[in-house]
């Protein structure tokens, strides 16, 4: 299969009655185009982490809502959002399920609210993706029925086992930093 792994790039925190009172927050807005050119560390576990024989690839989509035309060649898109993009990271879920696009959503706002991403989602993921991931795969190499799944049915996740994130995939954009990651929280 053809697997898309798709950030949701750029800063979209914004208040619509202050940026009407013109506190259009130009600093933070400049400051924005540094920080917000960090790529998503959790998909490129996930990429680590996707079994032998698949195409991967990661795209971001950009603050203007939209997503990259390539994406369409994917038969599998992996999205990963936090709460302050999610609304455009459903209409591009939306968008790829109609155009026959297999999608699959997870994240922090995502495993909140599993039931309101089912919505715009044919596999919709809650909590920790490294070890559900590979399930995720097969169910889409098969074409199975939308269907949640719980990293807490699978094994948990041991920081010391898992792979390098797949820094390679990014070889297109120019990012001036990279995160790592030294420990993890409450699952
Ligand atoms: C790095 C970071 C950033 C980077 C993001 C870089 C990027 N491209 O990802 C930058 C600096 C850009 C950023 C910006 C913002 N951030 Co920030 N950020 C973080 C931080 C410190 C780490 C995130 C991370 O990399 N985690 C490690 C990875 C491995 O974990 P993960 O992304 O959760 O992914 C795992 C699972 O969730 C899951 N998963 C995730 N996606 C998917 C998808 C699929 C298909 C599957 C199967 C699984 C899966 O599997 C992954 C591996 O286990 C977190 C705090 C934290 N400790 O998590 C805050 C955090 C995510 N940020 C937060 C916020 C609020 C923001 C801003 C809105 C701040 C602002 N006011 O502008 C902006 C929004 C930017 C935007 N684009 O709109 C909140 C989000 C709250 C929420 N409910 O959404 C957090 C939780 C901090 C907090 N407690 O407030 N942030």
């Amino acid at each position: 299969m053809k697997i898309g792994l798709l950030a949701m790039s750029g800063i979209r925190a914004h208040d619509p009655k202050l940026l009407a009172l013109g506190l259009t927050l130009p600093g933070f807005v400049e400051r924005s185009k540094t920080i917000a050119s960090l790529p998503s560390l959790g998909l490129l576990y996930l990429a680590a982490c996707t079994p032998d024989g698949h195409d991967v690839r990661y795209f971001e989509a950009e603050a203007d809502g939209l997503e990259p035309p390539d994406v369409y060649d994917c038969d599998l898109v992996a999205i990963s959002t936090f709460s302050a993009q999610v609304f455009e990271a459903y209409a591009i879920a939306d968008r790829l399920r109609q155009a026959g696009v297999l999608v699959a959503m997870g994240g922090l706002h995502v495993s909140v609210l599993p039931h309101e991403a089912a919505h715009h989602a044919d596999y919709v993921i809650v909590g920790e993706g490294e070890n559900v991931w590979p399930a995720v795969v097969q169910a889409a190499a098969r074409r199975d029925p939308p269907r949640r799944f719980r990293a807490a049915d699978f094994a948990p996740v041991d920081l010391r086992r898992l792979p390098v994130p797949r820094y390679d995939l990014l070889q297109s954009r120019a990012y001036n930093r990279f995160t790592v990651q030294t420990s993890r929280g409450c699952p």
